[in-house]
């Protein structure tokens, strides 16, 4: 694996292990749905059940390619391995996730993110607030404001940029 998808991928390793406890396991993907739900407001509404169950999805997923040893635990030498498989089926198994994470944070349904709700976002995840200041400012547009095709470009080349990168997905959640 490239050292830029090592670095991204033990940001999102550290992120993911929402109870901190060093191994990556379902409560950790219902922890952080519960956060992002909360902090949108969106308990018990459609929206918020979208992002619970891709999330629990996308924990499948990982899961599925992980755990050769099936206790249900992923380290990180089986994180990295596994998150570059199911990165290879993105618009299935991880593209999903960000579109519903999208839609909660785009409360009015414009298309475009502000900063404030991209940051609320950022942090129910784990993000500090600045860091998410700094990557909104690092991928948003002229006016201040991420779209929807700007944000799924950049987690796209989150998961799967190899190399020095055109844009600035790589900042998504913050500098490597
Ligand atoms: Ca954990
Ligand atoms: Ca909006």
């Amino acid at each position: 694996m490239s050292a830029l998808l090592d670095q991204k991928y033990a940001k999102l390793f550290f992120l993911l292990d929402s109870d901190g406890d060093g191994v990556i396991a379902e409560d950790d993907f219902e922890l952080m749905a519960e956060r992002v739900v909360i902090a949108f407001g969106e308990q018990d509404t459609a929206r918020g059940e979208e992002y619970a169950q891709r999330m629990a999805r996308y924990g499948r997923a990982l899961r599925a390619a992980a755990d050769t040893d099936g206790d249900g635990r992923i380290d990180e030498g089986e994180f990295g391995r596994a998150l570059l498989r199911v990165s290879d089926d993105f618009d299935t198994l991880v593209g999903p996730l960000y579109e519903a994470g999208f839609s909660l944070a785009d409360r009015d349904g414009d298309g475009l993110v502000d900063k404030r709700d991209f940051g609320t976002f950022m942090v129910a995840v784990g993000v500090p607030e600045d860091a998410a200041g700094a990557a909104f400012d690092a991928l948003a547009d002229q006016g201040g404001r991420l779209s929807r095709a700007a944000l799924m470009a950049a987690a796209a080349e989150y998961y799967r940029g190899a190399g020095p990168s055109a844009t600035s997905g790589h900042l998504l959640f913050g500098a490597l």
